[in-house]
């Protein structure tokens, strides 16, 4: 039997197969006739196909993704539809229209031009769609299959993944974007291949994303956790220990990651790149050699571990503390070592040349701990969960790993935020078993872990002692909760539905 990863996308004739029985399917049934209607109305006809990808909550291996190390991310229930109808080649003008059902977006037009340049100094909400359009061109492209002539596409889009909250609302909208292109053109491909896709589609808005939310997102098994390892894509499920539950709460804070990317999530994966440069260098590798083969703490893994072997362990962070200074590097201090410029040592990769310019200086010694010590915590999560531990037990140290990696990220990644550090307190001291920041950080969610039986007491306990003040002072309103505060279960992947 082909793996799940070999398997394309699947299409379906009814709801059930994504959204269950009961409540859910109602709910579901409802947006559906919603959105039909809705794009009747915009677009006076009916869409030919949607496609629906799910927003995820990471679990563990946080930043890492981009370094070529695995992760462990569930996918959650909300999720973003795209309706599609494709025009014919000979009506004109031949324009995407993309139109929301949340009327706070407005309807974005583009040329039907897969070529087009994305306007990234000027932020759309409907650049996302066409990160998947151009994104699936290219790819067609490099397969050789025969893409007609572009045409007009009308689209309507619906999600229930709150934005900027670490949860993927963008993965998931480029991702049924994609799909939803993809199903409209009458072509499907292995989840694992549209995994990749998506991931080089949504590098198209300017961030050097590493490729865990579109990994999740497509390839999501109902159920189950994911652990994903990437070159090559690869999702192994892990079933969650009984008794546990995962609760995900806001912070309030909105990450508006594509628009501080030079500053936060491109400058830590120029700092990656450039601590791994720097260790190769040290290990041993030509500058030059370095320059042009090392680019990610992954590449130079192996040299950090057999450094570490010659000290009795196999630990490659033992590496980083001899070879790298706790001391935040200058620009000039890094090219004395690469005896190159920066630019040049980035190949003038011009998201690149946007950190350089923002960057007073580069912490290598705390990103590359960073990066080694979470990816351990991601083996030693899988390896926990695998053990003979009771669940009791099992719980407990999978809630001691989620608090040791919220750790890492606040002190050496710096990548959370004093509303992430207050509610991670919070759900702390309410009894969570560990918590920790989710997703880049920076503002967006935190996830906890919590026993079973206490949820319900846990989230009336964290509306009082957080949300409560904050909806009093009208940041949030009270009927909105729901969106901000809620438990999840493993939901299951992208699908297409044809009715
Ligand atoms: P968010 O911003 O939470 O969707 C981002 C990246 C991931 C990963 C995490 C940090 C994108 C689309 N996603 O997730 O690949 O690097 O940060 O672990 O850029």
């Amino acid at each position: 039997m082909a793996k799940h990863e070999e398997l394309p996308v699947p299409i379906f004739s009814t709801l059930e197969p994504v959204y269950g029985s009961g409540s859910q399917l109602e709910e579901a049934e409802f947006r559906f006739e919603k959105i039909k209607s809705k794009f009747l109305e915009v677009f006076g006809c009916q869409p030919d196909v949607y496609a629906r990808s799910p927003g995820r909550v990471n679990l563990i291996g946080e930043h890492i993704d981009y370094e070529g190390f695995s992760v462990l991310p569930m996918a959650i229930r909300q999720d973003t539809i795209v309706a599609i109808h494709k025009h014919d080649a000979r009506e004109s003008p031949k324009l995407i229209r993309i139109a929301n059902l949340n009327e706070k977006y407005t309807m974005c037009t583009y040329p039907a031009d897969p070529n087009q340049d994305i306007d990234l100094k000027n932020h759309k909400w409907g650049h996302y769609f066409i990160c998947g359009y151009k994104g699936y061109y290219e790819f067609a492209k490099s397969k050789g299959i025969d893409v007609d002539e572009p045409v007009g596409f009308d689209v309507l889009v619906d999600g229930t993944v709150p934005t900027g909250s670490g949860l993927s609302s963008s993965s998931a909208f480029v991702c049924s974007s994609t799909i939803a292109i993809m199903a409209a053109c009458d072509v499907n491909f292995p989840k694992k291949e549209i995994a990749q896709l998506t991931c080089d589609c949504e590098r198209h808005i300017g961030t050097q994303s590493g490729g865990m939310d579109q990994a999740i997102s497509v390839m999501a098994k109902s159920g189950f956790a994911e652990l994903i390892d990437f070159n090559p894509i690869r999702a192994t499920d892990v079933q969650l220990p009984a008794g546990g539950c995962f609760v995900i709460a806001h912070s309030l804070a909105e990450s508006q990651k594509a628009v501080t990317a030079s500053k936060n999530y491109n400058n830590r994966v120029v700092e990656c790149r450039l601590a791994a440069i720097v260790l190769g260098i040290k290990l041993g590798m030509k500058p030059q050699e370095a320059i042009s083969n090392v680019k990610t703490l992954s590449d130079v893994e192996g040299l950090c571990v057999s450094f570490a072997s010659t000290r009795g362990s196999s630990d490659p962070v033992l590496a980083v503390k001899e070879f790298l200074s706790e001391e935040p590097y200058t620009a000039e201090d890094i090219e004395t070592i690469t005896e190159k410029n920066l630019p040049s040592v980035l190949g003038y990769d011009t998201t690149s040349l946007d950190v350089l310019r923002a960057a007073k200086h580069f912490k290598l010694f705390q990103r590359a701990s960073h990066v080694y010590s979470e990816a351990k915590r991601v083996h030693a999560f899988k390896d926990t969960v695998l053990s003979n531990l009771s669940d009791e037990d099992m719980l407990k140290k999978l809630g001691d790993l989620m608090n040791e990696s919220h750790h890492s990220c606040s002190i050496l990644y710096e990548c959370s935020c004093p509303e992430l550090e207050e509610l991670v307190k919070v759900c702390r001291g309410d009894k969570a078993l560990g918590a920790r920041l989710t997703g880049a950080g920076w503002g967006g969610c935190v996830v906890a872990l919590v026993k079973e039986n206490i949820v319900l007491e846990f989230i009336l306990n964290l509306k009082e002692s957080f949300y409560q003040s904050r909806i009093e002072k009208g940041i949030i309103n009270k009927n909105d909760l729901g969106l901000y505060l809620f438990a999840s279960k493993p939901s299951s992947g992208s699908a297409i539905f044809k009715f």
